[in-house]
């Protein structure tokens, strides 16, 4: 039986071995609800990187839009901040664009995976998706938490566990430490996730940057069921898209 374990953050790592397995690498404040949020609006490629410069090359080599985030605050001289709502609030039309996305974790994380034999963005708004590409990959999982500056967080592990509640029927989901206690944190969270995650550091710190409405969109279970961003050669895209192309 395949298992779901959870790395509760990137320094962690160098622990696990991804190859065989596959990544899905979350970071639900913001990067990878923002990623979600942009391909379900109709960007037609996501380029994460770690660097702020490397974002901006992107941009120019390729023409398509730059997104950057550091410290909870939209970077300067960029397109975009990490706010889903840039690809939502019709500011800038999105639809057709790639974007390079650099952010102060999430992509970091995302970079970091790339050993798995699958990699994708998991968010509370496309659990489904990453729930059945999970059952359809017969693989073990391992959940990337992107936590903040290499420390654990809360969000990110509590959407852990609720992708491992979703799985416990055919996924061992008991021999892992990790994975109990992210279930355990879910369990706590799931009646009221707003409420729970309030106590979360990241969530004061950007409800004091007025990222309130974020916080609030990054929540929603199951927005976007079936927009699953996975890992191709150097960018991400969205699964169907993918399929139906070949
Ligand atoms: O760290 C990250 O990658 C970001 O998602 C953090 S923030 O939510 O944009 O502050």
């Amino acid at each position: 039986m395949p298992s779901v374990d959870i790395c509760f953050s990137p320094e962690l790592l160098p622990l696990y071995d991804l190859r065989g397995r596959v990544a899905v690498v979350v970071d639900i404040l913001r990067a990878t609800s923002s990623i979600v949020t942009a391909l379900a609006s109709g960007v037609t490629h996501v380029f994460p990187v770690a660097e702020l410069a490397e974002c901006q090359a992107l941009g120019e080599q390729h023409g398509c839009l730059t997104a950057a985030e550091r410290d909870g605050r939209a970077a300067e001289g960029f397109d975009l901040g990490n706010s889903p709502f840039g690809y939502l609030d019709g500011v800038l039309p999105v639809r057709g664009r790639a974007v390079a996305i650099s952010t102060t974790n999430g992509t970091q994380a995302l970079r970091r995976s790339l050993a798995a034999d699958a990699v994708v963005v998991g968010a509370f708004l496309n659990l489904q998706a990453v729930e059945e590409f999970a059952r359809a990959q017969h693989k073990d999982v391992v959940v990337v938490c992107a936590g903040w500056k290499g420390k654990f967080c809360l969000e990110d592990t509590v959407f852990g566990g609720a992708l491992a509640e979703r799985l416990c029927d055919t996924f061992d989901v008991s021999s892992s430490d990790s994975t109990i206690a992210a279930l355990h944190l879910w369990q706590q969270a799931k009646a009221d996730l707003h409420g729970y995650l309030l106590q979360s550091a990241h969530v004061r710190r950007l409800n004091s940057l007025e990222a309130n409405k974020d916080f609030e969109f990054c929540l929603r279970v199951d927005e976007y069921p079936a927009v699953l961003p996975i890992w191709k050669e150097d960018r991400l895209v969205a699964l169907q898209a993918e399929v139906a192309r070949v």
